[in-house]
């Protein structure tokens, strides 16, 4: 083991979503989102309109609560805190040509707030919050027509934040489009009836407004530091048979192409290969071509889990995971939830991605979602949450691991860093937080914030610039 430490100046936070902690869905002016159709999550059917079981509606309310909420975060030492905008607060129904300056006051609050305790801002233009109106009208991503309303929604951002925001996410796990199209792409029409053409057609319409709002903040700001944002998920071979080995490279190769374009600016030989020989037709322009050349400063990714492959139907025992599914690992336990645990995969998908692109990286989510139990001591409220400190300690081990390999990584936010409405389930039980909301999974609770175990160890960690780690 390494006795390197974290590089100065490594930025330490945590990471969060508009739709999953804001509330205050139809405040401020805001439009509707898809989030506030969803009520159960990603795999159960959406509503027409939001209905009173959706946790999202009101989530944590930060959108009132947010000094209190990011006192808490500095008081644990951030330096760094990852957070999205919503669309639809800005442009209620997408495709407005003025903002709404409701929405935009709010996050100048909210900017203020992380200014005065010197919280490095980093933020992600979309996640998982496509106005509905873009999806019912449009048919989100598969129109070429979300570009442009994109554009028009990221000079609005750049302008008015540009000079207060360094760090930038153009689209959260865009890899994620091709598996959940309406949660990620604003697709509306139902996934059986998509064509493979009509889900890459999204992924490029994506890739090209990622490029056009990387060349809009390098005009504008040049330095500021716009960044791709895809689930990592590093596929392992389930036996040593070059067959499953080369099942693998394919299962990572339709990941890795999303960052690859990120990175290179135009689709790698696989994947036009891919695009041939499963019929998919793309209506790629000469100017999408040049628009793709504007590539990213640097690669973020979530990172939760690893997975396997292989070549022999008969072994293909599907594990769940975090959106993306492979075969199950038999040397790895898994959460509550399913996701396999795996801290040496993070230290090989960091040195992966290092020697693919030789871009800097940021970890941009990595946490453990589990069920707390909070229990009183001395008159206070607080969790013994070992089990999350455990799975941290691991993958920051790893990490450091990974740092003394050689990579270039900027900085590190764990997922939740206050417990939030889950993205996959929509529920409140799956905790992610160093910080406790009070409210469960039918909606009762007084929302307030009480400090875990792991608010404390964290603090140290960052104290320590990693040092405490175990
Ligand atoms: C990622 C999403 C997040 C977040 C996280 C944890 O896929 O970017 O929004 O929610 O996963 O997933 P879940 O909330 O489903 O536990």
């Amino acid at each position: 083991m390494t006795n390197a430490t974290f590089p100065d100046g490594f930025l330490w936070g945590g990471a969060t979503a508009a739709n999953q902690i804001e509330g205050a869905y139809d405040q401020g002016g805001k439009g509707l989102s898809i989030q506030d159709v969803m009520p159960r999550g990603v795999s159960a059917p959406r509503t027409v309109r939001p209905t009173p079981d959706n946790l999202k509606l009101e989530a944590i309310d930060f959108y009132h609560r947010y000094p209190q909420d990011i006192a808490l975060f500095a008081e644990m030492g951030f330096t760094v805190f990852r957070f999205s905008i919503a669309w639809s607060r800005i442009f209620p129904r997408g495709d407005e040509t003025e903002p709404n300056e409701e929405g935009l006051a709010f996050y100048d609050r909210v900017l203020d707030e992380l200014e005065k305790y010197g919280i490095e801002p980093l933020v992600t233009i979309s996640h998982y919050e496509t106005p509905l109106y873009l999806a019912e009208t449009y048919d989100g991503w598969v129109n070429r027509d979300l570009i442009g309303f994109y554009e028009r929604y990221v000079r609005v951002l750049f302008e008015r934040y540009g000079a207060r925001v360094k760090y930038w996410l153009t689209f959260n796990e865009i890899n994620s489009v091709l598996h959940i199209p309406f949660m990620s792409g604003g697709i509306n029409t139902p996934r059986e009836q998509l064509r493979p053409s009509d889900l890459y057609q999204a992924v490029h319409h994506e890739l090209v407004a990622s490029a056009l709002a990387t060349r809009i903040s390098h005009e504008m700001f040049p330095d500021n530091k716009v960044g791709c944002m895809v689930i990592s998920m590093p596929t392992y071979p389930l036996t040593p048979d070059p067959l499953d080995v080369l099942e693998a490279l394919h299962a990572d190769h339709l990941n890795l192409m999303f960052s690859d374009v990120h990175t290179r600016g135009y689709y790698p030989g696989y994947a036009l290969r891919y695009f041939r020989e499963h019929g998919i037709k793309l209506d790629i322009t000469d100017e999408d071509r040049a628009l793709l050349a504007h590539t990213v400063d640097f690669v973020s990714f979530s990172y939760y889990m690893s997975t396997c492959e292989t070549a022999d139907a008969s072994k293909k025992t599907v594990s769940r995971g975090n959106i993306l599914t492979g075969v199950a690992n038999p040397t790895l336990e898994a959460s509550e939830w399913g996701w396999q645990i795996d801290p040496v995969g993070l230290r090989i998908v960091l040195n992966q991605f290092w020697d693919r692109w030789q871009k800097p990286l940021f970890i941009v989510e990595n946490g453990l979602g589990a069920k707390d139990e909070l229990v009183e001591v001395d008159g206070e409220l607080t969790v013994f949450d070992d089990y999350r400190i455990a799975y941290l300690n691991d993958h920051l081990v790893q990490v450091r691991e990974a740092i003394a390999d050689g990579v270039e990584l900027w900085g590190y936010t764990t997922w939740g860093p206050i417990d939030l409405v889950s993205a996959s389930t929509a529920q409140m039980s799956k905790r992610y937080g160093f910080i406790y909301v009070d409210r469960n999974d039918d909606g009762t609770g007084t929302l307030e914030r009480y400090r875990k175990k792991s608010f404390h160890w964290y603090r140290e960690v960052i104290a320590s610039n990693g040092a405490s780690l175990t």
